[in-house]
């Protein structure tokens, strides 16, 4: 798993707007609307607004990032939910949160990342929230990838939640990577994929990509007008790269709005629960 950076989300709360102006022009819809289409659910079916969401800060392994939890909560804000950040971090921290009667917590540590809904004692985790909504990102700026060749670059946890859920959207899907094992892995696992031989061929033959790796793509591969979908970080696409294709990137909005729209969908809202 690639983790984060404190550079790479400094500014995050301030360019959520920026991140929904990117998402209506290339998807035409806001991060909302593509969590709720990656959730299977409709926009107008849940109340985000009723829903209470603590975030606790992990010291574990390699330690807090600067403003990851609070990048976290200003996400759930911009959904409409309610939200707050723990004062205290670890087993303190979600003590503190389950004081607060949330309907969810996030909690990350240097391998997992989840979406606990304290209903229903059901979790999602940022490699499915991303996977999910990266594919909802791409098949609306496609037009719909039903019957449409996609290549998925990446055969680690989102890319291989990637491959799964192109496939049930009805896209033929080809899976890349360096380590072709992963590749044979993920494709075993979801028969119908193709394994890419040549990478560099695959890019130049496919003008729909889900981007789940950290590797840097070579633009000269690029064919004009693609639809590049890319959760991967670091991100460092080219000018090139910006000149030849619509390139869909934010480092952790897409991903959380996924999570907090999925997890929350889980159960009713305590508010709602909580005054019967
Ligand atoms: O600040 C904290 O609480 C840290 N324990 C957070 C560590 C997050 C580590 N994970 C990652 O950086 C990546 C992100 C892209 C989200 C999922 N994995």
């Amino acid at each position: 798993m690639t983790r984060l950076t404190e550079n790479d989300i400094k500014n995050l709360s301030e360019q959520l707007e920026d991140i929904n102006h990117m998402l209506l022009r290339c998807c035409g819809m806001n991060a909302k609307e593509v969590a709720c289409d990656a959730a299977g659910i409709s926009p107008n079916s849940i109340i985000l607004e009723d829903y209470l969401v603590g975030v606790v800060p992990v010291t574990s392994g390699m330690g807090i990032i600067t403003k990851f939890s609070e990048s976290v909560a200003d996400i759930c804000r911009s959904l409409g939910m309610e939200s707050f950040v723990t004062k205290t971090s670890d087993v303190t921290g979600l003590a503190e949160a389950v004081s607060r009667r949330p309907d969810i917590i996030f909690m990350a540590d240097d391998y997992e990342f989840i979406a606990y809904n304290t209903a229903t004692m059901k979790f999602t985790n940022n490699s499915y929230g991303t996977a999910s909504g990266y594919v909802a990102a791409l098949n609306a700026a496609a037009g719909g990838v039903k019957e449409k060749k996609v290549l998925v670059l990446g055969a680690g946890r989102v890319g291989g939640w990637s491959v799964s859920l192109l496939q049930k959207r009805g896209a033929e899907v080809t899976v890349a990577d360096i380590d072709t094992e992963k590749a044979k892995i993920v494709a075993e696992n979801n028969p119908g994929t193709m394994v890419a031989s040549d990478i560099g061929e695959s890019i130049s033959s496919h003008n729909l990509i889900l981007n789940a790796s950290p590797a840097h793509v070579d633009s000269g591969y690029i064919r004009e007008d693609t639809i590049i979908s890319s959760p991967g970080v670091p991100h460092t696409f080219d000018k090139e790269a910006f000149r030849k294709a619509t390139i869909i990137h934010d480092p952790l909005d897409i991903g959380v709005s996924a999570m907090a729209v999925r997890s929350a969908s889980f159960s009713r809202p305590y508010s709602e629960r909580k005054n019967r």
